[in-house]
């Protein structure tokens, strides 16, 4: 009989929501499932595969018997990660909170499937803007090399949460019925707007949100010397985030030779057909798990350049549907 795995998804948001959606529907093979978040949303229900689960407040004891520990973000991550590995749970964390610490797997199974079986306990999964990007480029660099990658993303504003999510609807109506912008969650309105201010500024004059591109994809990649440089912009699209992508590669590659790489590429679609007006866009990837490519073309400004746009589900490729493949991944090498 196929192995059942008591699981903990603890964070009820947008990902914690996803994360129940995604191992639904991929019928992953739980036995017990608990759904653990903050005192504000324990007693509230939850449904997963047609039964009602009530929230249970997170305690460093909640993870007793659980094999499985997704974690969904936000600061539960340092505050119970620990007790779970503790309690022998596995735990996959949505958070930025483990992802540079070098005793800490950081996985896409596209790209480093085999950085799983390291793990002490912990598998970070890594940013949302970070996934979707080293998706696109592991192709690229297994054929031909990469010199210096150049980003630039369109973020949908569910990556920071349902809050924000709200805050954009209200401040749509907020404008067009004329009345005074409120902002909250974002630092300025969002609505009819472009805030080139992801997370935090650092010293550098990088956002935290741009460096995480950076050192995230040399951990996967395994090439701490690429160099990469991104501008991570927030858009106001609920679900999806696109990125402008400008890949000089070691070797030169025609875009005909680029295509059927993509083609052939796990977990990547090609859209790609500017004639019939087909390129990936955010409205028709929301819902889907797939990284999508389109626009692909000679970089004229550089040798050898490539540029691309880059489409994903930051709610799903981008969170819950790439921790649920590591899930899938520790359950076929047995280590679940
Ligand atoms: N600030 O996982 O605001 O490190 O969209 C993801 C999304 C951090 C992260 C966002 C963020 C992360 C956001």
């Amino acid at each position: 009989m196929k192995k059942k795995i008591n699981v903990a998804v603890v964070g009820t948001g947008a990902v914690g929501q996803a994360l129940l959606q995604v191992l639904a529907e991929r019928d992953f093979p739980v036995a017990g499932l608990k759904v653990l978040a903050t005192k504000r949303s324990a007693g509230k229900k939850v449904e997963f595969k047609g039964e009602e689960y009530t929230i249970e407040e997170t305690a460093p004891d909640s993870f007793s018997g659980v094999h499985l520990a997704l974690f969904a973000g936000g600061e539960a991550s340092r505050l119970f990660a620990p007790a779970a590995v503790k309690e022998g749970a596995v735990v996959i964390d949505n958070s930025s909170s483990f992802r540079l610490d070098p005793q800490v797997p950081l996985v896409v199974p596209e790209v480093n499937p085999e950085d799983v079986k390291w793990h002490k306990g912990i598998i970070a999964n890594p940013n949302c803007s970070t996934i979707q990007l080293v998706v696109a480029l592991k192709p690229l660099y297994d054929a031909a090399g990469i010199e210096r990658v150049i980003i630039s993303t369109y973020q949908a504003v569910s990556g920071a949460g349902q809050e924000a999510v709200e805050e954009l609807k209200l401040q749509s109506r907020e404008v067009l019925e004329g009345r005074p912008v409120t902002a909250a969650v974002f630092p300025w309105p969002i609505a009819f707007n472009c805030l080139p201010h992801i997370d935090v500024f650092q010293p550098n004059g990088y956002t935290r949100e741009e460096m995480k591109m950076v050192h995230e994809t040399r951990k996967i990649m395994k090439d701490e010397n690429l160099k990469i440089s991104a501008t991570a912009v927030r858009v106001p699209v609920f679900v999806g985030h696109c990125e402008a992508v400008h890949v000089e590669t070691r070797e030169e590659l025609s875009v005909e030779e680029v295509r059927e790489i993509f083609r052939r590429a796990p977990g990547v679609v090609l859209m790609d057909d500017p004639e019939k007006k087909l390129y990936p866009l955010p409205i028709q990837v929301a819902g889907k798990d797939e990284v999508y490519i389109g626009r692909l073309r000679k970089d004229l400004a550089v040798d050898r350049g490539l540029s691309m746009w880059v489409v994903a589900d930051n709610l799903r490729k981008g969170a819950a549907t790439n921790a649920v493949q590591i899930a899938e991944l520790l359950l076929k090498e047995s280590l679940l």
